[in-house]
């Protein structure tokens, strides 16, 4: 990976991972687009080109004009809002994947994109669910999610194409609120706790989903990309996780802190069935073996560290 340009580049992970990039690789080795423009340093303090991944020719253009060797595509559609719009959610989940694994292969670039817990559905083993196993989604996202796994597959078992990808479990991050997902609630909770002492949530209690720390997210997809891909068995859809909590765990971590921190539930029909249709906690043993994932923060030390950097962020 020498040039990299990203998709989705203002979303929660891809503002996180292109700061990340450009101080690995160089400020000017990774040229973010989004189909927006927005006051960030995503922005601001690098390459930055208005997008829109359901344009092929654009997206050709531009990632030919750059000269880059990689392409990570991270335009999407959550969870809950591709339920409320499914038929949308379709046409840019999938639309933008495969106008950008298209480009990868014409241009013979190397391809990274994520998959989620999302892919996995109801009849899916719940407990510590493995790599390979039933993926029947029942929402939206799911369906996308599962079908980009196996695209990218063809991609490179058809074309030669260099695919990797993980399936991300919710993740949690102070710098940019993600957008529309299930597991939403599990950044929200820190927001509230440090403004109200007090929280909401969407989500019963009991409801257990993996979780991780923005972190080890974007250490997990440079050292996925930065692997040797010939000890790569899965390449598309590494199952990656380092927690697996419920509400009432994130309000146990967050009393350690601040201990009059109360926590209520209002529950969203909607994303409550998604959420209980997906794994209680799935097994990332594939990863750590054929690339050495190893996540750093369980949910005690991320509650530590996201309480701090927040205060900082929201002057408290
Ligand atoms: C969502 O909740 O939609 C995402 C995910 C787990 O893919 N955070």
């Amino acid at each position: 990976m020498k040039k990299i340009l990203i998709t989705g580049a203002l979303g929660q992970i891809g503002s996180e991972l292109t700061m990340a990039l450009r101080e690995k690789y160089g400020q000017n080795q990774v040229i973010a687009t989004d189909i927006r423009e927005a006051d960030s340093p995503v922005v601001t303090e690098g390459p930055f080109e208005v997008l829109d991944v359901t344009d092929y020719n654009a997206m050709y253009e531009l990632t030919e004009k750059h000269e880059v060797d990689t392409i990570m595509h991270l335009a999407a559609l959550l969870s809950a809002k591709a339920e409320n719009n499914p038929k949308f959610a379709w046409d840019l989940n999938m639309g933008g994947l495969v106008n950008a694994l298209e480009v990868a292969r014409e241009l013979n670039l190397k391809f990274f994109t994520p998959s989620s817990i999302g892919a996995f559905g109801p009849t899916t083993p719940k407990i510590k669910t493995p790599q390979d196993t039933v993926q029947r989604p029942t929402t939206m996202y799911g369906v996308n999610k599962v079908s980009g796994e196996l695209l990218c597959d063809y991609y490179y078992y058809r074309f030669g194409v260099d695919t990797r990808g993980v399936r991300f479990p919710g993740l949690i991050s102070y710098v940019t609120e993600p957008g529309g997902g299930t597991t939403d609630y599990a950044v929200e909770i820190y927001y509230e706790a440090l403004k109200n002492k007090k929280y909401s949530s969407f989500i019963a209690e009991g409801t257990y989903m993996d979780m991780m720390y923005m972190p080890d997210a974007i250490q997990a997809i440079i050292q996925l990309m930065e692997a040797d891909g010939d000890k790569l068995e899965h390449r598309n859809a590494f199952n990656v996780t380092a927690i697996s909590a419920a509400p009432e765990d994130f309000a146990k971590a967050i009393q350690k802190h601040i201990p009059d921190f109360e926590l209520t539930y209002e529950v969203d029909p909607v994303r409550q069935s998604i959420a209980e249709s997906w794994p209680d906690s799935i097994d990332s043993d594939c990863a750590k073996r054929e690339w050495g994932f190893e996540p750093e923060y369980d949910i005690d030390k991320m509650t530590a560290n996201m309480l701090e950097k927040l205060r900082e962020k929201l002057g408290l």
